[in-house]
């Protein structure tokens, strides 16, 4: 499939997709969305980790403001349903997503990057959520996420002060995984993915799903998960394979 504003690069079962809007730093209109989700619909498929990251100095700007100067209520709603709907795909997919922030991650840029799986950013990315500068809130998930991920406190203090935050601050606060050289940034994302890729399939995307799935869950109720998905993987397929590559003192072959 062909599209407008990503680039895809495809290495065996990893794909950098690049996203490419120089003219508004990469921000969000509707196109982009639906490409990001059609993307991730057809690349799963055949595809096991994506590396996300944008082109220029910015990862992705935010929502397009100025096709949002046009909105009503209506359009509004129909403009955040669809980065939801486009930002959930990403978060139930079987692909693993590492988000390679390299530049401006702002507002809907960052709530992209909330629902990846890993967050790996660059020493000079910029982060934050600015929508109360502009009258709005996040819409494309980033108040459930960010208090998900950071705690209701600091997603209160990110989200009200709608300040800009260097990345430094970012991984201290929790929201990036790893900060690297802005030259390490693809090769550091390629190393944890080919990382992901040598461990079994069934077994990771097992992994996300239950700690996905468990998040609103009681503790009792996740556990009761965790046994059923645990018990579920001994089928006789990928984990026999693991289990005696490890007797045999050999690589496992997933
Ligand atoms: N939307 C549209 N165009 C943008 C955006 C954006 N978010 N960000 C930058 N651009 C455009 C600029 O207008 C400019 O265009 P032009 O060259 O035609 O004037 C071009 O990109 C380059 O930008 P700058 O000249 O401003 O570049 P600087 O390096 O000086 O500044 C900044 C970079 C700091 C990133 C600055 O561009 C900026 O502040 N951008 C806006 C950031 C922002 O507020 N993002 C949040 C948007 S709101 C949002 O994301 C809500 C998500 C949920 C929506 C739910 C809707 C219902």
């Amino acid at each position: 499939m062909d599209y407008k504003f990503l680039k895809l690069q495809k290495k065996d079962k990893l794909c950098i997709v690049e996203i490419s809007r120089p003219e508004a730093l990469n921000a969000l209109n509707t196109d982009l969305l639906k490409e990001i989700k059609n993307c991730f619909v057809e690349l799963e498929k055949e595809i096991r980790v994506v590396i996300l990251t944008g082109s220029g100095k910015a990862f992705v700007a935010g929502a397009d403001i100025a096709a949002m100067k046009t909105y009503r209520e209506k359009e509004a709603l129909e403009f955040s349903e669809l980065g939801q709907s486009a930002f959930d795909t990403i978060e139930k997919s079987k692909i693993v997503s590492i988000a390679a922030i390299n530049g401006f991650a702002l507002g809907g840029g960052l709530e992209l990057a909330l629902s990846c799986d890993i967050r790996i950013g660059s020493k000079n990315a910029k982060l934050g959520l600015p929508e109360v500068s502009l009258g709005l809130i996040p819409g494309f998930g980033g108040t459930q996420r960010l208090a998900r991920i950071l705690g209701k406190a600091i997603a209160n203090e990110l989200i009200f002060s709608g300040d800009m935050f260097s990345a430094e601050v970012a991984f201290q606060k929790g929201i990036l995984n790893r900060l690297v050289e802005a030259e390490e940034l693809i090769p550091e994302s390629e190393k944890l993915a080919n990382s992901i890729l040598s461990r079994g399939t069934k077994a990771i995307q097992v992994a996300k799903k239950t700690i996905s799935d468990s998040l609103d869950l009681s503790s009792s109720k996740g556990m009761e998960l965790e046994r059923k998905e645990f018990s579920n993987l001994f089928d006789g397929t990928e984990s026999l394979e693991g289990l005696s590559a490890f007797l045999e003192k050999r690589k496992p072959n997933f």
